[in-house]
């Protein structure tokens, strides 16, 4: 089954997504998402130039094969861009091997291992009243796990807040937003945040927090200690991704569960923090993390030390990497949860999916392959739009992790 034709799709509903659909000599069309926030249009570039002359031609059924000659082929091994780009190509061939065999991706990974991928939501807001809003709101649509974000007071720019009451979006279009970052006064307001959420809600709700890489390992375990009155079912990105020692530090200071890996882009990125037990969630995702074929490998490791999955789910990764997720979600045996921030409805109408989100879980549907489509001709109506992720500094000019 020949590969006879490789486009890449560049649209902006709302926000910007680059797309590969590769299509076989009998017909058959797979999609991969190929989005780097912030660097899309490398990607798109890597995959036009780069990839698209290896690829066509060859056998759309040797998945694995094709990951390796991509990955070893390149001799420049991994980087954000290159397994992002490699990511794209595996999740189409998984769409193709789906569509041929009349089945949901799910059943070619081994069948489902539960009834449902249990997600989480986001809740946030300027106040802590806000949030406490956010989060009974997002109780009420069924969600039993929720993150909850709260400006710091004195820092409206806190990570992960919304702006007037729109949902949460992290990229903007024009260049990047400069924002303000103060360790100290964050420390001592999330717990206070935590207390308060847990006094309303009960024991009950599960809690989740993103730090997004702005401690340093010492701060991180004062975070982490600080919270285990609260029980979080984790803490996410406590230090920055890169620094492995760090999370060592973590461990010897705190029980509070640790979740990292939205950045990674391989297993190099994590196999010592699961075999050294550093972490209790991984959230590599299907595109950043390579592919399916990858991912899977990750997730096997994983399984042995009983660190669970947690696929990263923000909406810079369009419906088809979130359709990649949940059937993955629903056979891998160790998976823990899975992101779930919903797309915009102007994003929803571009990428139809069959995946669906009900009573605090979402669903893969029925249709063969990952069960997304992509309307082209909507998508021309949105072009690109240069557009970044803010930056952060500290009080003294000093550029900081945003
Ligand atoms: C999350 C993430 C995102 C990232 C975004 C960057 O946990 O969902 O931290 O919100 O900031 O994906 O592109
Ligand atoms: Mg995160």
């Amino acid at each position: 089954m020949k590969i006879t034709d490789a486009r890449i799709i560049v649209c902006s509903p709302g926000r910007n997504f680059v797309t590969l659909e590769l299509v076989t000599e009998d017909g058959i069309t797979g999609l991969g998402d190929a989005t780097l926030n912030g660097r899309e249009l490398a990607v798109a570039s890597y995959l036009t130039e780069h990839v698209v002359p290896l690829i066509i031609g060859r056998d759309a059924r040797r998945i694995e094969d094709t990951w390796h000659y991509l990955y070893k082929g390149v001799y420049w091994r991994r980087g954000s861009v290159t397994m992002t780009s490699i990511g794209a190509v595996d999740m189409a061939l998984w769409d193709i091997a789906g569509k041929s065999a009349n089945k949901p991706i799910y059943q070619l990974l081994g069948g489902a291992s539960r009834e449902a991928v249990r997600a989480y939501c986001h809740a946030n807001g300027a106040t802590v009243d806000e949030t406490l809003q956010s989060i009974a709101d997002h109780q009420r649509q069924g969600y039993t796990a929720i993150r909850a974000q709260c400006a710091t007071p004195g820092q409206p720019d806190t990570y992960g807040i919304a702006k007037g009451g729109q949902r949460y979006e992290p990229a903007e279009r024009g260049l990047p937003r400069e924002t303000l970052w103060s360790t100290e006064p964050y420390l001592q307001f999330a717990p206070q945040l935590f207390e308060r959420i847990r006094r309303e809600f009960g024991p009950g709700l599960d809690l989740l927090h993103d730090v997004h890489h702005r401690l340093r390992p010492i701060e991180a375990a004062r975070l982490g200690r600080s919270l285990e009155p609260f029980h979080l079912f984790w803490m996410e990105d406590p230090v920055t991704a890169e620094l492995q020692e760090g999370f060592r530090v973590i461990r010897q200071h705190t029980t509070t569960p640790v979740a990292v890996g939205e950045v990674f882009d391989s297993i190099f990125d994590c196999y010592r923090l699961i075999q050294e037990q550093l972490i209790d969630y991984l959230r590599a995702t299907v595109l950043h993390g390579g592919g399916l074929t990858p991912l899977r490998k990750m997730a096997a490791l994983a399984e042995m030390y009983h660190v669970r999955t947690g696929c990263h789910g923000a909406t810079d990764l369009s419906p088809v990497t979130m359709a990649a997720a949940v059937h993955f979600g629903l056979s891998v045996h160790n998976f823990g949860i899975q992101e779930h921030m919903p797309h915009s409805e102007e994003t929803d109408r571009v990428f139809p999916h069959a995946y669906s989100y009900r009573d605090g879980s979402l669903y893969p549907g029925d249709e063969p392959g990952l069960g997304v489509t992509i309307d082209e001709a909507l998508a021309a109506t949105y072009p690109y739009q240069r557009a970044y992720l803010p930056v952060a500094r500290l009080g003294d000019g000093t550029i900081h992790s945003w």
